[in-house]
């Protein structure tokens, strides 16, 4: 390990090979609080150049390492669980300048969502993707786990925001496809498959982001629905009335009050079994199609921006009341209200007593189930509630990813011939195995 130390310092600076343990605990547990590990050193190169030196000299001592950009991944797939090296990534942070006439940008790995949002909104565009977790998470990161968000329904997830990508591979090599052409069609689309990968075939060093048009006319509501099924009834209604949705959220009563609690802040409307926030690209009169009881809306930054707070800040509030169990997941449309419904009951048969948040992206069909109550290594829980989502025809991930939390149930959605292809692209791109070893391939 002294001559592997040596070799990161020669190749980043002594400033950037963190040994000392107050330093490294911010980079060893992860934000659930649910996944801690420990690293002999965090390592943070400033060029892609570096990136490749500190992979090669892993590879030649047959050190493993774990990629970590912002660390606000939820599988527990950026934390160093088996010892490995914390390669982090967040000193690359360059901004290219806006191509205007594309709308695209290349960006370093290690800048924020919020970094680049300002950046593109600073010349006229805007970035397909949000998440509440835009302030810390990178791109880099949300390529790895091609993250998915808020404005998923009107852009999708961040495997159609790329444009092309830089990577370090496992043997140290560089591949590089930045030229953004829109009509590329010259073999496998390496991208594509380093998105979702998780840090296990390659360390992402730069992305190539599509951009988007920024909606000028833009309203939220927040809207008391009777539950899921009249929530996606109202999602349909606007649909097919032409209302341009850019986000339809849901969340429950008991996670309203959650949230009011955590932020100390009255409800913005009287109690209902269930809240859809929409939001879209119009005027406030586009709501009349529905059938709404109560709503809120709201035209301007700031009252749109308190309504979000109400759905965005549960996840805080959810980490408030203890460690969560995290599972999020797809279902099928016609089967999601009953899933919500039968959610509790699965999680009161194997462990009494807990907690059950749920909320997502509804129109996505993503619910996120939080479970509070059962230790963290206990996993009955993330069985069951992974078995009923499979049962019902649906995904064990929807945007998380798989990490080092649902990799032992990865075998319930994809079949064995698929785990076999996965081993030997794995094997191909990551020749020793380095690359976060412990994450997604079982
Ligand atoms: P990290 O947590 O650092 O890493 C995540 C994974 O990517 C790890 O496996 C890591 O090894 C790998 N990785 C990181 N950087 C690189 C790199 N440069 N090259 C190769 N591999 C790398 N996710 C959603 O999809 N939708 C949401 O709406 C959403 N909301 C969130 C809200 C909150 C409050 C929080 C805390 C999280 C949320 N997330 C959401 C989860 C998280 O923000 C995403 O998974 C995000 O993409 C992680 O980015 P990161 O930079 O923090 O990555
Ligand atoms: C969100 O949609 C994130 O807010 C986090 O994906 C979900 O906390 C969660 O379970
Ligand atoms: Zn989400």
């Amino acid at each position: 390990m002294d001559d592997l130390l040596a070799r990161f310092r020669e190749a980043v600076g002594e400033a950037h090979v963190l040994v000392e343990p107050d330093v490294r605990a911010g980079y060893e547990l992860d934000w659930t609080g649910r996944f801690l590990g420990t690293t002999p050193a965090v390592v943070r190169p400033g060029s892609t150049e570096e990136v490749a030196a500190v992979v090669q000299a892993c590879g030649a001592a047959g050190v493993a390492l774990v990629p970590q950009g912002g660390n606000t991944g939820l599988v527990g797939g950026s934390v160093p669980l088996a010892g490995e090296v914390v390669l982090s990534l967040r000193r690359l942070n360059g901004l290219g300048p806006i191509d205007e006439l594309a709308g695209q940008v290349t960006v370093g790995a290690g800048v924020t969502l919020a970094a680049v949002q300002a950046h593109a909104v600073a010349s006229g565009w805007a970035v397909g993707i949000d998440l509440a977790a835009r302030d810390s998470a990178t791109i880099g990161g949300m390529v790895a786990t091609n993250a998915g968000g808020l404005a998923f329904l009107r852009h999708g997830g961040m495997r159609d925001q790329l444009a092309g990508v830089e990577a370090v591979l496992g043997d140290g090599t560089v591949v590089s496809h930045l030229g953004g052409l829109r009509k590329d069609n010259t073999g496998y689309d390496l991208a594509a498959l380093l998105c979702g990968s998780e840090g296990t075939l390659g360390v992402v060093t730069a992305v190539r982001l599509r951009l988007v048009a920024p909606v000028v006319e833009r309203c939220t509501a927040l809207v008391a629905v009777e539950g899921v099924a009249a929530a996606l009834g109202a999602v349909g209604t606007l649909r097919r009335a032409g209302v341009v949705l850019e986000a339809a959220e849901l969340f429950l009563d008991d996670g309203m009050q959650l949230v009011c609690d955590f932020l100390g802040v009255a409800r913005p409307l009287a109690a209902a079994p269930a809240y859809l926030l929409v939001e879209w690209a119009g005027e406030v009169e586009d709501l009349g199609v529905i059938d709404a009881v109560d709503a809120v809306v709201a035209d301007d930054a700031g009252r749109r921006e308190s309504l979000w707070r109400y759905r965005e800040a549960h996840t805080e509030a959810v980490n408030a009341l203890g460690v969560p169990h995290k599972l999020d997941v797809t279902l099928p449309l016609p089967a999601l209200a009953a899933f919500v419904a039968d959610v509790p009951g699965a999680v009161a048969a194997v462990a009494p007593g807990s907690r059950v948040v749920l909320f997502g992206h509804v129109a996505d069909g993503n619910i996120h189930v939080n479970v509070v109550g059962p230790p963290a290594d206990d996993e009955s829980v993330d069985d069951a509630v992974l078995r009923l989502v499979v049962e019902r025809g649906g995904s064990i991930s929807a945007e998380h990813g798989i990490g080092t939390a649902k990799k032992r149930w990865l075998h319930l959605a994809r079949t064995e011939a698929e785990l076999h292809a996965f081993r030997s692209i794995k094997r191909a791109l990551d020749p020793s195995g380095i690359l976060n070893p412990n994450v997604l391939v079982p």
